[in-house]
């Protein structure tokens, strides 16, 4: 069947698209769209057009996996010139997520309606982007620069209510109405002259205001660092003003094109699919039964503990949280309020949502709370010792059927599961700190974790806004046993004499939002330190031995001023120093490239290995993992995706040259040619 039909409604002509799952704009859509149109041209008993899609979605933009293909026509913006330009009016019916190339094809139609649920967008940048099929030209015309400018560079799709509210929805309709709600709205226009986007006037917002492009980028600077896209966009959008409809949208294609040719972009279309694949789990039964979970169990209320149970709480499911002690119950359940309280006052939850969250919380002191819980996840302190009694205890009060999870960051999982009576229900869920805001999930699969349990936990990790990833069992699973090589070569690399700033700053500028030193200050030096200063036997005891414990002491690594501002220290400075000497370590100068390769290749070469022991299922699990649990600079596509755009080869020869372990795994790869991404 064709993607595109239509339909005639006396004298309106629907054109639907039908193209599962999210109605992109392939190449046959573009055409039956051009074919619709002139149709309805052609034919003078159609006096209005509408345009709407079957299935879960308005388009939500153009076919990314046509992108870097030999072109097909007609080109996207050339559909929706033929749309735009038609005398009859064309009305764009909008449920789901109108997105990107959709966005587009909604502002080219004269008039929009949509359901309240609706959402529109153009997330281009997203994908290292901005809209190319003259999104960031009509745009501005319609809602002004100062609502154009979030969508284009930011890239968050909006409501429904706020598209009516800045013009660029003109109805909102009935939910379950669309289709003939639509077709009322189109014969209404019927006779009137047709209002076209390209000839809208409301950029000129910015005529008043120029400064608004400074002041976007400044207000932004922080979260857009070391993205191109961005910056293209304000370009493109600032077009508006400067010269006619066609030379701005000429300027739109010269950017794209540029984004489109570049690293970043292919990077983060990598990422988009690579987020996608992690879902899914191999070697699985798809049909193993889901196991509803309805209440869950937290065990501590520590900072983990606290934050894991926010993301229930946040997504409605009801949580019992336990603690050994009455002081830190009350202590920790604070802190989840204090939380709340401070997203309420930022906007980002209402009064009743803040009450409803607090209202599915039960604070605890005892483990038989927990017994008819269907998940219980454990947060306390990293021992195996520990954990194993935990678990023992579990098992005998926790209701059969019910999972049981760890969130160790480290620890054998396997090891633990063996302390139940039941390790199939066994399974490790890393959350990283803070856990009601990093997005990554670690998922770690036991040698005994059933199906079920695996399914089950990757639904919920979607249910509370989480990128799961499955990791197998083993020291560090993917993340932290990546993050063990670079953290040694730090080390190594100030005993040789590199500068620990230069070692911060290299990662920095590299995109990562700070570097392993920086990292320690903010953390504290003095976590898990024996307290005695006159024990030091490594150059964080000596720090800690001179209540340098990081920025809350206003010194660290780095000695720090009232705002918080870093400067490299000299009482660190000859800590350093001394070890290195006392080690007869030689010293001598880095360049850059040397910190960055020495820092960066090892992590590569820990990938390939982890690949090989087959505890990631695909290299693309990793750049997942290290993008939102590391803050590896999406831009790059993660460190495997980087890797590839480098050369394999160069990263083994980087390796040979510093005389660092290379993985046969790695050197098989090169011989053959072959790269991570496949
Ligand atoms: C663009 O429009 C450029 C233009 O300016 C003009 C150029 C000239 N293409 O996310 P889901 C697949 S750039 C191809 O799991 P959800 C996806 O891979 C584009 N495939 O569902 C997945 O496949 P699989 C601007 C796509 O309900 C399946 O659909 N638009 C596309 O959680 C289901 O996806 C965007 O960036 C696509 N455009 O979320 C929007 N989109 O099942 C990108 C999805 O094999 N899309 N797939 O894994 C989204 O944000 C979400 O998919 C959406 C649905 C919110 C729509």
């Amino acid at each position: 069947m064709s993607v595109v039909t239509t339909q005639k409604h006396d004298d309106v002509l629907v054109i639907i698209a039908n193209n599962p799952p999210v109605n992109a704009l392939g190449a046959a859509v573009r055409q039956g769209l051009v074919a619709g149109i002139e149709q309805a041209l052609g034919d003078d008993s159609v006096k209005a057009v509408v345009i709407r899609c079957d299935g879960r979605t308005f388009f939500a933009g153009a076919d990314i996996t046509e992108f870097g293909k030999p072109p097909v026509g007609p080109n996207l913006g050339e559909a929706l010139d033929k749309l735009e330009a038609s005398d009859k009016p064309v009305v764009a019916a909008i449920h789901g997520t109108a997105l990107g190339g959709g966005c587009e094809v909604a502002l080219a139609c004269h008039y929009r309606v949509a359901v309240p649920s609706a959402k529109m967008g153009l997330p281009e940048v997203k994908l290292g982007l901005i809209p190319g099929a003259a999104g960031t030209q009509r745009l501005p015309r319609v809602v002004g620069v100062a609502n154009a400018l979030p969508m284009v560079v930011k890239g968050d799709p909006i409501s429904a209510k706020k598209a009516l509210e800045i013009g660029l929805v003109d109805k909102i309709v009935g939910e379950d109405s669309l289709a003939a709600d639509a077709i009322g709205f189109a014969r209404a226009q019927i006779g009137k002259p047709v209002p076209r986007s390209s000839e809208g006037t409301k950029q000129q917002d910015a005529v008043r205001d120029p400064a608004i492009f400074d002041t976007f980028r400044r207000d932004n600077a922080r979260s857009l660092r070391g993205f191109e896209a961005p910056e293209a966009g304000i370009q493109a959008v600032k077009a508006t003003l400067s010269g006619t409809y066609a030379d701005g949208v000429k300027r739109e294609r010269e950017l794209f094109m540029g984004l489109m040719g570049g690293t970043q972009s292919a990077a983060m279309r990598h990422y988009f699919f690579a987020e996608r694949a992690a879902n899914k789990i191999d070697n699985v039964d798809h049909a193993a039964p889901l196991i509803p979970i309805r209440k869950v169990g937290v065990i501590g209320a520590g900072t983990m503990g606290g934050g894991i149970a926010m993301n229930f709480l946040s997504a409605g499911i009801p949580v019992t949280i336990v603690e050994m002690e009455e002081a830190a119950l009350s202590r920790g359940t604070g802190t989840i309020r204090r939380n709340y309280e401070t997203s309420a006052k930022r906007g980002r939850m209402s009064e009743a949502q803040f009450e409803s969250a607090m209202g599915l919380l039960t604070p605890s002191l005892d483990y038989a709370d927990l017994a008819d819980c269907d998940l219980v996840i454990e947060a306390v302190f990293e021992s195996m010792q520990i954990k194993k009694e935990v678990f023992g205890k579990l098992d005998g009060i926790v209701k059969q059927g019910a999972i049981l999870a760890s969130n160790t960051s480290y620890l054998d999982v396997n090891e633990i599961a063996a302390a139940t009576g039941r390790p199939e229900f066994v399974v490790g869920l890393h959350f990283f700190s803070p856990a009601n805001v990093m997005k990554l999930l670690e998922m770690v699969r036991g040698a005994k974790t059933s199906d079920s349990v695996l399914l089950t936990c990757m639904k919920l990790a979607k249910t509370i806004g989480k990128v799961a990833v499955v990791a197998g069992v083993c020291p560090g699973f993917i993340g932290n046993r990546m993050l063990t090589p670079r953290q040694q070569q730090a080390q190594a690399l100030i005993m040789e004499g590199a500068n620990y700033w230069d070692v911060d700053d290299v990662l920095l500028e590299f995109g990562f939002p700070m570097g392993p030193f920086q990292m320690g200050d903010l953390a504290g030096n003095d976590v898990g330190w024996h307290r005695d200063p006159s024990r030091v036997e490594t150059i964080r005891e000596a720090l800690c031995a001179a209540g340098r414990f990081g920025q809350k002491a206003g010194k660290g690594w780095y000695d720090y001023d009232e705002a918080r501002n870093r400067t490299p220290s000299d009482e660190t400075k000859a800590i350093v120093a001394d070890f290195a000497a006392k080690a007869g370590q030689a010293q001598r100068s880095f360049t850059k490239a040397e910190i960055r390769e020495r820092l960066l290749y090892p992590m590569v070469n820990e990938g390939a290995k982890i690949l090989a022991e087959g505890k990631a299922q695909r290299a693309s699990d990793i750049d997942v993992v290290w993008i939102n649990g590391y803050g590896w600079p999406l831009y790059t596509g993660g460190p495997m995706f980087w890797a590839d755009t480098l050369g394999l080869e160069t990263v083994v020869a980087g390796l040979d040259r510093y005389g660092l372990p290379v993985d046969d795994s790695l050197r098989t790869k090169v011989a053959a040619g072959e790269r991570f991404a496949g």
